[in-house]
């Protein structure tokens, strides 16, 4: 199927299918992998759907009071990326958490009977952190990229020094995450734990590696979310590419150039990482 020809009368649903879709076709959404929520203007949701028809409530095991009222478009747990395409309504569905932030109302989609994702504790937490850093902030989108996590088997965990190995492995690398990448440790997937830490680090960073699993990314738009996730990616498979090249790396960006890059771009490194010569 041409991307060309994915249609939906609600934009917000026609963009969730076009990045599933993408998600799946660079590898990095096999079977049920990945997830995303995309949180949408009260205003944008009520022109498509009629929000006084809930069609069924969950309750939430873990209150998020600051996101109240709000709506979001959130892929299905155990939903495969690949199919969104074909069947949005039973896929994804759009969401409000109820007012006292303990529960949400499912007003379109799920029609299968299906819900959010199971991550869907760290999705909240990762929005209402990010909310706090930048208001326009829209999107939480977790996917296995596959040499981000083959990255995490071989390069030591310490979030400065994988920062600073991704700056060096593409020059526009630190033009588009001059705040770096979290890491976090090993945690259980879709436990509050993982959600809670993940956030810790989405106060100061766009991108949060999970060691043997995937990443998170946060951003404005589904563009500049999804372009955030392919940077590291690609400058991830540029590390596994070098690394299991048998004349070992000859010569690399130096900290004075990332400097000099930083300073034309008018970006701030995130500090304890680059040192001037
Ligand atoms: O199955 O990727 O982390 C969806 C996931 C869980
Ligand atoms: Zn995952």
């Amino acid at each position: 199927m041409s991307l060309t020809y994915i249609q939906h009368k609600i934009p917000f649903v026609r963009e969730m299918m076009e990045v599933t879709r993408n998600l799946w076709e660079m590898g990095w959404g096999e079977r049920n992998g990945g997830n995303i929520s995309y949180l949408l203007a009260e205003e944008e949701v009520e022109t498509y759907i009629d929000v006084t028809n809930v069609k069924r409530s969950l309750a939430l095991e873990f209150p998020v009071v600051d996101l109240a009222g709000k709506y979001f478009i959130v892929s299905g747990t155990g939903k495969y990326f690949k199919n969104v395409v074909f069947n949005p309504e039973e896929n994804l569905g759009v969401i409000r958490v109820a007012k006292d932030g303990k529960a949400i109302d499912i007003v379109w989609g799920y029609e299968d009977g299906s819900r959010p994702t199971s991550e869907l504790a760290a999705h909240f937490m990762s929005h209402m952190e990010r909310l706090k850093q930048d208001p326009n902030h829209r999107i939480i989108l977790h996917t296995h990229a596959t040499n981000s996590l083959a990255m995490t088997f071989v390069h030591d965990l310490d979030e400065k020094l994988f920062t600073k190995t991704l700056w060096q492995m593409c020059t526009e690398c630190l033009v588009v995450f001059p705040d770096g990448v979290g890491v976090i440790p090993w945690i259980v997937p879709g436990t509050n734990k993982i959600g809670e830490i993940t956030a810790e680090k989405m106060k100061d960073h766009r991108v949060v590696i999970w060691p043997q699993h995937g990443i998170f990314g946060a951003g404005r738009t589904m563009d500049e979310t999804f372009g955030l996730i392919e940077t590291v990616e690609k400058a991830a498979q540029i590390y596994m590419l070098i690394n299991s090249h048998q004349g070992g790396i000859k010569q690399s960006l130096t900290d004075q150039e990332l400097l000099d890059l930083a300073e034309t771009f008018s970006v701030i490194p995130v500090a304890g990482i680059l040192e001037a010569k």
